[in-house]
């Protein structure tokens, strides 16, 4: 793989059914911009193609990959991102045709930017172990594609398979080898969690979890919360750890926990290799749902986290809905939200002002007594 800059120049290409409405891909543009941003790549050309299948071979086209090899020759481009999950073998044709082109450049799926992105903000072992874990298992398949199409040129039909197969079945050993010995380091780290936990359902002190979509200030309530001093930064991801506070609602004390915040389409393998840390939250008494008022897509991304939710079976544990940044609207919608989610007993904070944070110890309170 070419080496590429810490901040690479980037070209983009989402792909997307023509049926998607022009709200839905604009948001979905908007959102890999900011992941590419909190990268550090300096974009230079977006594209959005619609397609209604994905190409069998190359995922963008033959045509569309011409196309962005010519724009990546005159822009000087050093990594292609395509906003969507390729096979294996895709990315292997993509890259090739790339190569083929005499560019040097790199080809990431959504997948490897997220991962790229986990890699930059990781600060405990944990989260380094559960983003290599992630990397082995994202990657592995990809290294077995590439063999079988060598194994393919060297063989012939019927013929035998020669140095591609032994070089391909070293590979694999040696991933399956580092898969197996990150697995049980991440297990030591985890044994280490269930201990802190099993200490804390022995106290019985009552667990609180903050989950949420990406950015949408879970840390900056935790710490308006509980002054614990978790990182707080305008990136997506900023948090890729647990937190855990201590919170005094007026009646009891109870535990207060942030972590990794949700995007669409989270690739599944992340919320895999991300277990030990997303099963503190699918442990929690109550979970607190932090929401960016100001954000146009509201209910949108609402929809994006009750999904994770749901794939990580934490749908069912009690939840408040709590609407934030409410400092960063002239009119926040309070009667509209409220109706729309009445179930999740509404309230309106800011974790900037501290503006309905009294109110919110209250509910959580109330909450937690039934
Ligand atoms: N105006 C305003 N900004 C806020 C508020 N709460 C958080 N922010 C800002 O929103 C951005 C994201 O805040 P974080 O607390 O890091 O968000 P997060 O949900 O923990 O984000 P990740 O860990 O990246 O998922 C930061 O720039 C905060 O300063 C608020 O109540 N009002
Ligand atoms: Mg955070």
């Amino acid at each position: 793989m070419p080496k590429i800059p810490l901040k690479p120049r980037a070209i983009l290409i989402d792909v997307i059914p023509p049926t998607m409405p022009k709200a839905e891909a604009e948001r979905r543009l908007l959102e890999l911009e900011s992941l590419v941003g909190t990268y550090g790549g300096i974009i230079i050309v977006k594209l959005i193609q619609k397609k209604g299948v994905p190409d069998y071979r190359t995922y963008i086209g033959s045509g569309k990959l011409e196309e962005i090899a010519e724009l990546a020759r005159k822009e000087k481009a050093e990594v292609l991102i395509i906003n969507n999950l390729l096979k294996p073998g895709q990315m292997f044709k993509v890259d090739e045709a790339l190569r083929d082109a005499k560019l040097k450049m790199q080809v990431w799926d959504r997948v490897d930017l997220i991962l790229k992105i986990f890699s930059k903000h990781a600060k405990t072992a944990e989260a380094k172990l559960q983003i290599k874990l992630a990397a082995i298992r994202h990657m592995g398949p990809r290294i077995f594609g590439m063999g079988s199409e060598m194994m393919q040129q060297a063989g012939g039909i019927g013929g035998r398979a020669g140095a591609g197969e032994s070089n391909t079945e070293m590979m694999k050993r040696h991933l399956f080898q580092q898969e197996q010995h990150t697995k049980k380091e991440l297990d030591r780290v985890a044994v280490s969690r269930s201990g802190h936990r099993a200490h804390r359902d022995r106290v019985g002190l009552k667990t609180v979890s903050i989950v949420g979509y990406t950015n949408a200030g879970k840390s900056s309530l935790l710490n308006a919360l509980t002054k614990k001093g978790a990182y707080v930064a305008d990136a997506l991801f900023a948090t890729l750890d647990t937190r855990v506070g201590k919170l005094w609602t007026g009646e009891r004390e109870v535990l207060l926990s942030d972590t990794i915040g949700f995007i669409q389409d989270l690739p599944p393998q992340l919320i895999d290799a991300f277990r030990s840390t997303l099963d503190e939250t699918v442990d929690a008494d109550l979970l607190l749902h932090v929401i960016d008022v100001s954000d146009p897509y509201v209910n949108e991304k609402i929809v994006e986290v009750e999904e994770v939710l749901k794939q990580m079976k934490a749908d069912r544990i009690p939840k408040l809905y709590v609407f934030n940044k409410v400092d960063r609207l002239k009119r926040v919608p309070k009667a509209k939200l409220t109706k729309e989610y009445k179930a999740f007993s509404p309230t309106f904070v800011s974790a900037h002002t501290g503006v309905g944070l009294e109110e919110l110890k209250q509910l959580i309170a109330k909450q937690l007594v039934s």
